[in-house]
């Protein structure tokens, strides 16, 4: 019988985080934009954010992702210095928070203006694809998160295309770690995402979650990002986003089982709750490590 073990490696060193950790960390999601496909904008209010993120610490969160531009189609442009004036505040008031703080920018401008204020890493949708990011990810010395999407957030959703969806997402991931290597950015600082809902249609987002096994090749821990979103909404016929939670934790499930190493949410007490007792059934205590799989 063969074994095959689906193992992230390890996380990038972050204070109050354990890099080996046997389950998945949960990163609760903070949206300060002004709009936001899942209903959970904060619309630019620092002190609700703040809060919002304290509660996701308290209810188990590991870090928090901090946003400031929607990725919605359709959703209104916001100027970098915007994106800045929402993110800043709330980096301030969250120094004192002991767990990291990613910040979701596609801006290299915004990349400097966070590194300096306290953000633990960098989430880019882009891949640092835009202009100047890679030599701003590479000068913050923070850890990088590289998302695959296929076209613009404006229009990604309106005709997706693959010959092989997970060929070419592992290949321009491949690409992108190279580009980081010749920025200077190791691959040790490297966390990659699928990007499921980034120019995908479900049968693409299906194909990537059945593929993330081979994701692991590419030497990287996963992050992934499923929560509440509309391919989970057509498959259980749910079109309301915050309805969307039993779907979105089967999901999660899914990607823990395939040793995705963090998992970004909007819901952290659910999503805690159903990692504890997935880890307590099928975790290293019970004799089974929950990363391996016999076929
Ligand atoms: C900002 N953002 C929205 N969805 C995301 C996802 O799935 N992954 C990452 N890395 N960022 C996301």
């Amino acid at each position: 019988m063969m074994t095959r073990v689906f193992r992230s490696a390890p996380l990038p060193p972050l204070p109050g985080l354990d890099p080996d950790a046997a389950r998945p960390v949960v990163m609760g999601i903070v949206n300060v934009s002004d709009d936001s496909f899942s209903g959970d904008s904060l619309k630019g209010d620092a002190g609700r954010a703040i809060q919002q993120a304290r509660a996701q610490v308290a209810a188990g969160a590991a870090m928090v992702d901090l946003g400031a531009e929607s990725t919605r189609p359709g959703a209104a442009p916001v100027s970098v210095q915007q994106e800045i004036d929402r993110l800043l505040p709330v980096l301030e008031g969250l120094r004192d928070l002991g767990k990291p703080v990613s910040v979701d920018t596609r801006h290299a401008a915004t990349m400097r203006a966070v590194a300096a204020a306290g953000a633990a890493i960098l989430n880019d949708i882009s891949a640092l694809e835009g202009e100047g990011s890679l030599a701003a990810a590479a000068a913050s010395g923070l850890p990088i998160v590289l998302m695959h999407m296929q076209g613009e957030p404006g229009t990604m959703q309106s005709a997706p295309q693959y010959d092989d969806v997970v060929a070419e997402v592992l290949a321009y991931l491949e690409s992108r770690i190279a580009a980081c290597a010749a920025a200077g950015i190791a691959r040790a600082k490297i966390i990659l995402d699928p990007g499921i809902g980034f120019g995908k249609t479900v049968a693409h987002n299906l194909a990537l979650l059945r593929a993330l096994p081979r994701f692991h090749g590419l030497g990287c821990p996963l992050l992934i990002g499923v929560s509440r979103k509309s391919f989970i909404g057509a498959i259980a016929h749910e079109p309301d986003p915050a309805r969307r939670l039993p779907g979105s934790l089967a999901v999660a499930l899914h990607a823990a089982t395939r040793g995705a190493a963090i998992l970004r949410v909007h819901d952290v007490p659910e999503t805690v709750q159903a990692l504890a007792l997935w880890h307590a059934i099928s975790g290293p205590e019970s004799g089974g490590n929950p990363a391996v799989q016999k076929s």
